[in-house]
């Protein structure tokens, strides 16, 4: 039997607990973002229950979150549609991201819940205002959370703004499927296609031109391990340089599935592409809370390209018209492996 409960917490954070059995998973309000999906004992993702209260507002890795309007960096915090010049707030050295300082992940959603036969449904509704991060129009925001008795969680988006901008959400969830929580580069990622766009100068991509993972291994089926330690020479530059992955991706069939020796995680998305960040970098957060080191989750952020607008300019996928219904949907299934 599936039921979801609320529990909330100080600074007005809610937690919506949703029980599948030997699945549970949990959201809260606070930036419509998922707290904790666990498979019996294990964490899949990376979060905080027990103190979300204080844990996701000092966080800067964006645990979880709904990222909006625009997931990942716009170089140089600056745009033009149209003709016209757009200038954002920067918050990643020179360039803005996920969205600018005042993102979706830090504000309160309204949320209803609504529980059907084999799944439960949360709604978060929210209005992004032009005001809030100087992009052109203001959008109303349905984010909606399914999880279901198959042990799927799909997200639903749905929007529409008052003027023509770039909207580009996603989800920055960090998985980790190991039991014992050690690094990811035990993992390994397949799909019928795996095209890596490389980056250049603050982890922007530099080409439109991406490499074939699948080409470079000879496989379909890459452990991240083996992408850290390639001796290929661009891969090796790049990892050498970023940390590890945090690189788009175009993946083949709209779905991708990654592995380790107890669980499967399929990801499947309307979205172009998958941003894929191995948690490279964990310095940057000085806090208790900090427990995190290089590698310890991975993201699936299934959305436009970063930076789409500068480089592909009016065919740019994450622009959206005036009054025009933007919809997107991605599922995240998890299952054991049968041993
Ligand atoms: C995103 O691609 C970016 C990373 O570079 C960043 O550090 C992280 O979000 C917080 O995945």
């Amino acid at each position: 039997m599936m039921f979801a409960k609320v529990e909330s917490q100080s600074n007005g954070i809610d937690l919506i607990k949703i029980d599948n059995e030997e699945t549970k998973i949990v959201f809260t309000n606070y930036g419509a973002r998922i707290v904790s999906w666990k498979y019996d004992d294990n964490n899949i993702v990376l979060g905080n229950v027990v103190e979300a209260d204080e844990f996701y507002e000092s966080n800067p890795y964006n645990f979880g979150a709904t990222v909006g309007r625009y997931g990942g960096r716009i170089a140089n915090a600056t745009f033009e549609l149209d003709s016209k010049k757009y200038e954002l707030d920067a918050n990643n050295g020179v360039h803005n991201i996920h969205g600018g300082p005042n993102g979706i992940d830090k504000r309160f959603f309204d949320y209803k819940i609504e529980e059907q036969v084999g799944q439960v449904k949360v709604i978060f509704t929210t209005t992004i205002q032009s005001a809030d991060d100087h992009f052109p129009g203001d959008i109303d925001l349905e984010v909606i959370h399914t999880y279901n008795v198959d042990h799927k969680w799909t997200i639903e988006y749905k929007a529409k703004s008052t003027e023509k901008t770039l909207f580009n959400p996603m989800n920055h969830v960090y998985f980790n499927l190991n039991r014992d929580n050690n690094v990811i580069d035990n993992h390994s990622i397949s799909s019928s296609k795996l095209d890596m766009y490389l980056l250049g100068e603050d982890n922007i991509v530099k080409s439109m031109e991406p490499l074939s993972l699948v080409n470079t291994f000879q496989e379909q089926n890459i452990q991240f391990k083996d992408i850290f330690d390639s001796e290929d020479a661009i891969v090796k530059e790049q990892m050498q340089r970023f940390g590890g992955i945090d690189h788009p991706f175009d993946i083949g069939g709209n779905e991708m599935t990654v592995e380790n020796k107890h669980f499967i995680l399929k990801v499947n998305t309307d979205m172009p592409n998958i941003v894929i960040y191995t948690f490279n970098d964990t310095t940057g957060w000085n806090s208790d809370f900090n427990i995190y080191k290089a590698h310890s989750g991975f993201t699936l952020e299934t959305q436009c390209i970063p930076n789409d607008i500068n480089l592909l300019g009016d065919q740019a996928p994450s622009i959206l018209e005036a009054n025009e219904p933007f919809y997107s949907k991605t599922s995240y299934k998890i299952s054991e492996k049968q041993l």
